[in-house]
């Protein structure tokens, strides 16, 4: 099965050598993608890049997800996501103003 035409959705699924799913999330006035779609099952890490100086974005958090991290200005932040169950799940800034959801199926 080739995993790029498999994954689909909104947001841009890449495969890497591993077979796991990767998604770049720009972070500048909130996140974009700010849906993410993962297929259940298979390796996911978002990678987050934050373009805007604002404090407010600095900080990408989620408790259902079970993660929270500081994101520097330009660069990568990687966050690998456990698809085992289905749903959805929000992330948010560090305020809880900007917000995501990450979608498992
Ligand atoms: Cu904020």
């Amino acid at each position: 099965m080739n995993f790029k035409n498999f994954f689909g959705g909104q947001n841009k699924v890449q495969a890497d050598n591993d077979g796991a799913q990767t998604v770049q999330i720009k972070v500048d006035h909130g996140y974009e993608p700010d849906t993410v779609s993962l297929k259940k099952g298979v390796p996911a890490k978002l990678v987050f890049h934050r373009l805007n100086e604002s404090d407010c974005l600095a900080k990408v958090q989620s408790s259902e997800l079970g993660f929270k991290k500081k994101l520097p200005l330009n660069r990568d932040v990687e966050v690998s996501i456990n698809t085992d169950q289905s749903g959805e799940f929000d992330f948010a800034c560090g305020m809880n103003m900007f917000h995501g959801k990450v979608v498992i199926r």
